[in-house]
Formats: C-alpha cells, structure tokens, sequence
C-alpha cells in the first residue's frame, strides 16, 4: 500500500483535527519509517486504559491491512486484558510481553510518558534501533528516536487517527471502535475541558462508520461484577475530608473477600471526586503485589499532574496518578506534603 494521504477521499481535509504541535517532518519520517519496516513492534503502557489500548489496536489494523508482520503488548507482570475492555476488536494481535522481539527493528509507543511507563517492554524498547512515541502527556520526556506527541490533544487516539490517514488507512468499524473507546476514555464521555471541537468531529467521524456508542458506554462504564458493589462499599466507609481533599483506600483483602480483581476498582475514584466540598480527590488501590496505586483527581485549581510526577507518577493537570510503596498513612502524608506545596505555589501566582 503506497502511503498516499493527499489523494485519498477518506481524509477529512477540513475537519480533521490540526496538530500543530507535531512538525510535518516528523510525520513525514514516521510514515517512512513504518514503511520501510517489515515488522512493527507495538507498545502501550502498563495497565492500559481505553486510550493507551485503543490507539495501538487502531494502528494495528492499518499496518496489518500494510503486509506489515506486527506485535502488539505492554509490559504488566501479569499480562491480561482488562476485562472492560475485552470489546475491544483486534485482541488477537496481542502476545504477552515475553514475546515481545527482545531487539526490535521499530517500535512504536502508545500513551506511554515515559519509558518506565512501558513496564516489562521497557528493555526492548531500549534496544529497538527506532522507537516512535505517539502519545499526549505534557509530562512526555520526548524518549525514543522520533516523538509524535501533542499535549494538545485530548488524547492519544487523536494522533492515532492521524496515524492512521498518514499510513493510506481508512476508518472502518473496527479501527473507529478502538479509536473512540480512546477518546471517550480521555475526555471522560466529552465531559473533560479537553473535549475540544476537534474531539467532537473526530467523534462524528468515528461514529460514521456504524459503531454502537451505546454499547461501547456499557462497556466501559455500566457494568460491574456484584463484588464491586461490596468493595466499594467498604472504599465508602472509609472516605475522609480533610481541608478540600477527599481520599479514601481499597486493600487486597476487600478485593479477596468476593474475588474482585484489582482493575475493577477503576471506577471508584469517579464517585469520590463527585465530593462538592473537595477540590482534590485521591484513591489508594493495593494491588495483587502489595503496592498502592494512588488515583488523583482535581477539579481544576490544582494540578495534580506536578504532585504526581514529584512523587515518582505523572499524568495531567486534573487527573495523575502514582505508585507508592509506603503504607496508607505515610503514602497520604506525603501525599499532603507535596498537595501543600503545589497550593501554595498556585495560590501565590495567582
Ligand atoms: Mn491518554
């Protein structure tokens, strides 16, 4: 397939979203790259969410429909597809990460920040001769040998779909459900400030092609095992508020009381930061390993991107997220610690 964008009638030349952030020469040698290769090695961050996934789904189904020999994973320890997002189409171009080529020609990353964002696939990202990173995080530390990264963008699905027209792709149903399962993620359903215009007439292109986005909201949002229910329960119980922060935590053993598996917990921290009083929301999830995963929201005054990369995370402006190895209490001391200096300095610009 000649990678010919200009001629092609499926590209939106009005409406599609203009990422000025990335040069058209990065592009350029993205679309050069990828065509040279005859394999591509593609990677999403740990744990992925609907966008990390998605995105490298999407891109997945153009360079197979290429010729191209493709790998798909990220790095979890115990690798398995969270389960709300098992819908996803184009699941069996994914191999765990020990069958990752340990010395890859050319990578590409999907909404990874950082490389330690790749987990397990970290090694052989390293030792790929090229790595290309799509991603949106303002955090991103420009690793790899070619960076398409716009944090402008609502989310990373937004250059994969660029991605996609750049390569000679066209939208069908299954590479616009894995791009909007990206979207709808990112942008919190269109609720998120980022939900720009540009989001909006991505989401009419996708949704052209026929895909259900009643089925895909179930999908990622309305359903849950009964177990859910109970652990957030006890999640509930436990909620603080404390001068504007809301926090609460979820441990092993709530989850091993009705055999609920660590990524069902994702949820929670949407019904905490419902809190009014609070400007700032935390979760602390134990997960299978014994370490907490701390989820942050903010409504907007503070970034809780900066307290999370200072605590060894990273993320947005209103949502971040980290990993501490301390306990509840010293995890949330810290926590305080770092939430007080970034109030104080947003307090003091203003
Ligand atoms: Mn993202």
């Amino acid at each position: 397939m000649t990678p010919n964008v200009r001629d092609r009638a499926d590209r939106p030349s009005r409406a599609a979203p203009c990422h000025d952030a990335i040069p058209e020469i990065s592009w350029d040698r993205a679309v050069r790259l990828i065509g040279g290769a005859e394999e591509v090695a593609l990677a999403c961050h740990v744990t992925p969410d609907g966008d990390a996934l998605g995105s490298m789904l999407a891109v997945g189904f153009v360079l197979r429909s290429m010729g191209k020999r493709i790998v798909a994973s990220f790095g979890d320890r115990h690798f398995a597809v969270p389960r709300l997002l098992r819908f996803l189409p184009g699941q069996d171009m994914l191999v765990p990460p020990e069958e990752f080529p340990p010395v890859p020609g050319l990578v590409i990353t999907f909404d990874a920040s950082t490389p330690e964002r790749l987990g397990l696939l970290r090694d052989n990202a390293a030792r790929a001769r090229e790595v290309i990173v799509v991603d949106h995080h303002p955090s991103n530390e420009s690793f790899g040998t070619l960076g398409l990264v716009d944090s402008t963008a609502a989310a990373t699905a937004m250059l994969a779909e660029q991605l996609v027209y750049r390569l000679g792709g066209r939208l069908d149903r299954d590479i616009a459900t894995c791009l909007y399962a990206g979207l709808v993620t990112d942008t919190g359903s269109f609720r998120y400030p980022s939900t720009t215009p540009a989001v909006h007439q991505m989401a009419a292109r996708l949704v052209a092609t026929g895909l259900r986005t009643d089925e895909i909201a179930r999908e990622l949002w309305d359903r849950s095992p009964f177990g859910y229910l109970k652990v957030l329960a006890s999640a509930l119980e436990r909620v603080r508020l404390e001068d504007g922060l809301v926090w609460t935590y979820v441990t092993r053993v709530d989850r091993a009381a009705y055999g609920l598996p660590y990524a069902e917990l994702e949820g929670i921290i949407d019904i905490v930061r419902r809190t009014d009083e609070a400007e700032v929301a935390v979760v602390l999830k134990e997960d299978d390993h014994g370490d907490w995963q701390v989820s942050t929201r903010s409504k907007g005054a503070v970034d809780v991107g900066t307290v999370c990369s200072v605590l060894g995370g990273g993320g947005h402006h209103n949502a971040a997220g980290y990993t501490s190895h301390d306990g509840v209490v010293e995890t949330m001391a810290r926590f305080r610690r770092e939430l007080a200096k970034v109030r104080r300095r947003s307090s003091g610009a203003v």
